[in-house]
C-alpha cells in the first residue's frame, strides 16, 4: 500500500509540473509564418517571416534568430541549401532575409530563436515557393 501511495503522489507532482508549463506557454505558444509564400527565384531574393505569439495573437518583437537553414526539403532536395543573410526590418514581429535561391520550387526556412521572456528555444519551419 505504501508503494501505491508513493506512485500516486509522484503522478500528482508530474501533473502539477505539466500544468505549470502549459500555463506559462512555452515554445509551442509561438509560430513562424510567411509574410508572403511566393518569392522570386534568383539571387538576392527577399524572404520575410512573422513570429506570432499564439495565445495573445500578437507579433513578437525582439526575438534573436540565432540559427537558420534554407533548403529544398519540401521538394525532396533536403541537401540543396541556399545562402541567406538577415536584413533590418521596421515592422514589429517581422524578420527579413535575403537569399540566393538557385531553383524554382519549395524552400523550407528553418529557424531557431530566443524570445524575450521565454526560456525555451522557439523553433519553426516556414515553406516558401520560389517562382
Ligand atoms: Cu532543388
Amino acid at each position: 500500500m505504501t508503494v501505491r501511495f508513493r506512485s500516486l503522489a509522484a503522478a500528482a507532482s508530474v501533473a502539477f509540473v505539466v500544468g505549470a508549463t502549459a500555463a506559462y506557454g512555452g515554445k509551442n505558444d509561438y509560430v513562424f509564418e510567411p509574410v508572403a509564400v511566393e518569392v522570386r527565384n534568383g539571387k538576392n531574393s527577399e524572404l520575410a517571416v512573422r513570429l506570432m505569439h499564439k495565445s495573445s495573437g500578437k507579433p513578437v518583437e525582439g526575438a534573436v534568430i540565432f540559427r537558420t537553414r534554407l533548403d529544398m526539403s519540401p521538394d525532396s532536395m533536403g541537401e540543396m541549401t541556399a545562402k541567406h543573410t538577415a536584413q533590418p526590418s521596421k515592422e514589429p514581429g517581422v524578420y527579413r532575409f535575403r537569399a540566393d535561391l538557385t531553383m524554382a520550387g519549395g524552400w523550407a526556412f528553418k529557424l531557431m530563436a530566443k524570445v524575450p521572456g521565454e526560456s525555451e528555444t522557439v523553433e519553426g519551419t516556414v515553406v516558401f515557393k520560389a517562382k
